[in-house]
């Protein structure tokens, strides 16, 4: 084919890994985004390599830290959950930690390498007292150099702006799935409540995080819905976390059947070509993947990790294991958006 045309043109302008735009667009089908999840791999893998090196430097990541501040006892009921009061997890209620206690976390996550250090906190939505306590600690994280992230349920317009003020660069708030799945995995909120958050988060001027999950039972259909979402909205996140489900004993989705691992690469690959500029985060669920699955998500267009052995509650590869595997692959750190230094 003298064109290099694979001869899966659908009509479209995305059924060939050569037509794909490398542009944003914020007017995909769901017709179009199952037709570029259901591209050969080899093709959907081109494809996204493709849009990767047109926005991105090859072979970085970047790297955030993740410390759950404020641990349990949440009020929510999401299906997949270790932190909701309503399943037997093991997992206990805490109060949320000290300003010191969690400085020196990020301190020891700046000098492990982290360029961004992500807070978590088990809320529906912070109380008033809560949030002044946290916007302190983004002051206080910022002054040492590392980006900023929160993620602690939803937010009111004030409180969105409350955390800018405070020097928050980043608002995480995961849609998880698509509108129709989301139903079946979280009863206590709305799909439309999660939409409010990340606008009130891009309205006070912060970078958008959001991503979801894959492994919950839902179907590529709804994968590819959920991406569809997330790139037609008026601004695309800048940060789009794919995680895999990690199967937590005591909640819902304990026993969630396996993901076939190139259906989690068509994820990765799909959100790196419709959210084109985003960093695209190879998320929850890499302590039980291979270090060839790990490298396909790379190759895939994923361009950021969690780096650290702890995600919230559960565990996360060691930064040894992350550095020897970054090494073989010949990837290195992206450096840090400039911040102000500090200490
Ligand atoms: N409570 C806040 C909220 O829900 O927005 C912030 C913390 S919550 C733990 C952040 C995200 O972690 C969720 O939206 C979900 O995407 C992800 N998550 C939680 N449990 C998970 C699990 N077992 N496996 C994979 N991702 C998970
Ligand atoms: C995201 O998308 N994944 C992170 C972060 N945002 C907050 C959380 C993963 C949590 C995995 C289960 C746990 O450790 O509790
Ligand atoms: Fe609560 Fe967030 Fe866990 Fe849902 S995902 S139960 S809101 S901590």
């Amino acid at each position: 084919m003298p064109d290099g045309s694979n001869g899966n043109g659908n009509g479209n302008g995305n059924g060939n890994a050569t037509s794909l735009s490398v542009e944003p667009r914020h007017d995909w089908t769901l017709e179009q985004a199952e037709a570029l999840f259901a591209l050969p791999f080899t093709d959907l893998i081109y494809g996204a390599q493709r849009v990767h090196r047109a926005w991105h430097q090859p072979n970085t990541v970047q790297m955030s830290t993740l410390l759950s501040i404020k641990t349990g006892g949440c009020p929510e009921d999401c299906a997949y959950c270790p932190q909701s009061v309503r399943y037997h997890t093991g997992v206990d209620s805490d109060a949320l930690m000290s300003l010191p206690d969690v400085l020196e976390r990020a301190r020891a996550a700046r000098a492990a390498g982290a360029t961004r250090f992500c807070m978590g906190a088990a809320y529906r939505s912070p109380k008033r007292k809560e949030l002044e306590k946290i916007a302190l600690m983004v002051r206080e994280v910022r002054a040492l150099g590392l980006e900023t992230c929160a993620t602690l349920g939803m937010l009111s317009r004030d409180q969105a702006r409350e955390l800018k003020d405070a020097g928050l660069d980043y608002y995480n708030h995961n849609l998880d799935s698509s509108e129709q799945f989301y139903g079946q995995i979280i009863s206590t909120r709305s799909y439309q409540d999660r939409l409010d958050t990340l606008a009130a988060v891009r309205d006070a001027g912060m970078n958008v995080c959001c991503g979801g999950i894959v492994g919950m039972g839902e179907t590529a259909r709804d994968r590819a819905q959920m991406l569809v979402t997330l790139a037609n909205l008026p601004q695309q996140p800048e940060s789009v976390p794919i995680n895999q489900l990690v199967r937590v004993a005591g909640t819902p989705l304990a026993q969630a059947g396996d993901v076939d691992p190139l259906d989690f690469v068509r994820t990765i690959a799909a959100a790196r070509v419709m959210i084109p500029k985003a960093h695209v985060r190879l998320s929850a669920g890499r302590s039980t993947m291979s270090d060839e699955l790990q490298a396909l998500a790379f190759l895939a267009g994923a361009n950021s990790i969690f780096y650290g052995e702890k995600l919230l509650t559960t565990g996360n590869p060691d930064v040894e294991q992350d550095r020897a595997l970054l090494a073989r692959l010949g990837i290195r750190a992206e450096a840090a958006a400039a911040v102000p230094g500090g200490t």
